[in-house]
């Protein structure tokens, strides 16, 4: 990684003092990686105290490292895995969302193509249809509340935007060539995930040599792909992409290394509510009955260094992430 080496570089006289000071303020991610993700660690500590960070999204301005912020999930597809069929029409959607919205939510991430293992892409018409009129329906229903969009394709990000959406949550962190300049041109946030392959085939046999340094290098290579394309810095946050391509051990090594991430600059979002590899652990084959092993893993998520979580369970996610933030943050419970 081309990072300057400054332990290494570092002479007396090298620099001068302004140079000095830049060096000093350059965000931590410009610093050499390395490779620091020993599965013994690492509960984060540096929550408190690690300087005022923002993640701008459009109109809202999230503070990050005060409180742990709450993506809810509006799913507005026939066949997701956690919740697919549920919210199927429009009105439905809407009126869920907005529940969540009461609830705590800080954002509400609308989706309207199913990237669960195994699923077929949704013509773009179709997603479009149906995400439009609910992200439309929560704009007018909640204003004080933030609207993300699920999607990969640049065509329904616009839409969304044009619809009130002030996040584009882009699974496979910005893959489509169109998808960065539709974001800088939105001035909207932008949530940059890893996937490994495609939906319909990532979880047969998933492979890595080293699952968190793939993840973590895909991911700063995507920070600077979306830079490089005018979007400013502070409108982006990364996701590791629980379940996305990954094997249980996958999912459990990257929950342990979340704090790597951090040393990227952007927020940090995790996804793990009621997730297969919970089940799996829990014993819950029910995606609904998949609660207490989503909040042991929401809260961990915190202890190890996520600004946010996405979450079907709203109302008890932002309960237990009360005590999770006391705890680690420092905050009032
Ligand atoms: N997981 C799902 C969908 N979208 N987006 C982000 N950023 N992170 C995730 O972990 C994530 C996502 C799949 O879950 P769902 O089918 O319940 O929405």
């Amino acid at each position: 990684m081309p990072a300057p080496q400054f332990e290494q570089n570092f002479r007396p006289g090298l620099f001068s003092v302004p140079q000095l000071v830049q060096i000093i303020r350059l965000p931590p991610r410009r610093r050499a990686y390395r490779g620091d993700h020993d599965p013994s660690l690492r509960l984060y500590d540096g929550c408190v105290g690690d300087g005022a960070r923002t993640w701008i999204c459009g109109d809202a301005a999230f503070p990050l490292g005060e409180r742990t912020l709450v993506m809810g999930v509006v799913n507005v597809t026939p066949d997701s895995f956690s919740d697919g069929g549920m919210f199927a029409n429009a009105e439905e959607a809407v009126r869920h969302g907005a529940t969540l919205a009461d609830e705590g939510a800080d954002i509400l991430d609308v989706g309207g193509e199913s990237t669960r293992p195994g699923a077929d892409p949704v013509p773009l018409q179709e997603e479009l249809r149906r995400v439009q009129p609910v992200i439309e329906g929560l704009r007018k229903a909640r204003p004080g509340t933030a609207v993300s969009v699920d999607t990969r394709h640049p065509e329904v990000a616009r839409a969304a935007i044009g619809a009130g959406a002030s996040v584009v949550n882009d699974v496979t962190g910005g893959r489509d060539p169109g998808m960065f300049e539709v974001v800088r041109a939105g001035g909207v946030g932008m949530v940059l995930m890893h996937m490994l392959g495609e939906p319909k085939t990532m979880q047969d046999d998933p492979r890595y040599d080293d699952v968190v340094a793939e993840v973590h290098e895909y991911l700063r290579e995507r920070i600077e792909a979306a830079v490089f394309a005018g979007i400013p810095e502070e409108r982006l946050c990364v996701d590791p992409g629980i379940g996305f391509g990954k094997t249980l051990e996958h999912n459990l090594v990257l929950l342990r290394a979340i704090s790597g991430l951090r040393t990227l600059g952007a927020a940090v979002l995790v996804g793990a509510s009621r997730k297969r590899f919970l089940g799996t652990l829990s014993g819950a084959d029910d995606p609904a009955g998949r609660l207490p092993a989503s909040l042991a893993a929401a809260t961990l998520a915190v202890a190890y260094g996520a600004d946010a979580v996405r979450a079907h369970d709203v109302e008890p996610t932002v309960r237990a992430l009360r005590v999770a933030d006391a705890i680690v943050r420092g905050g009032e419970a």
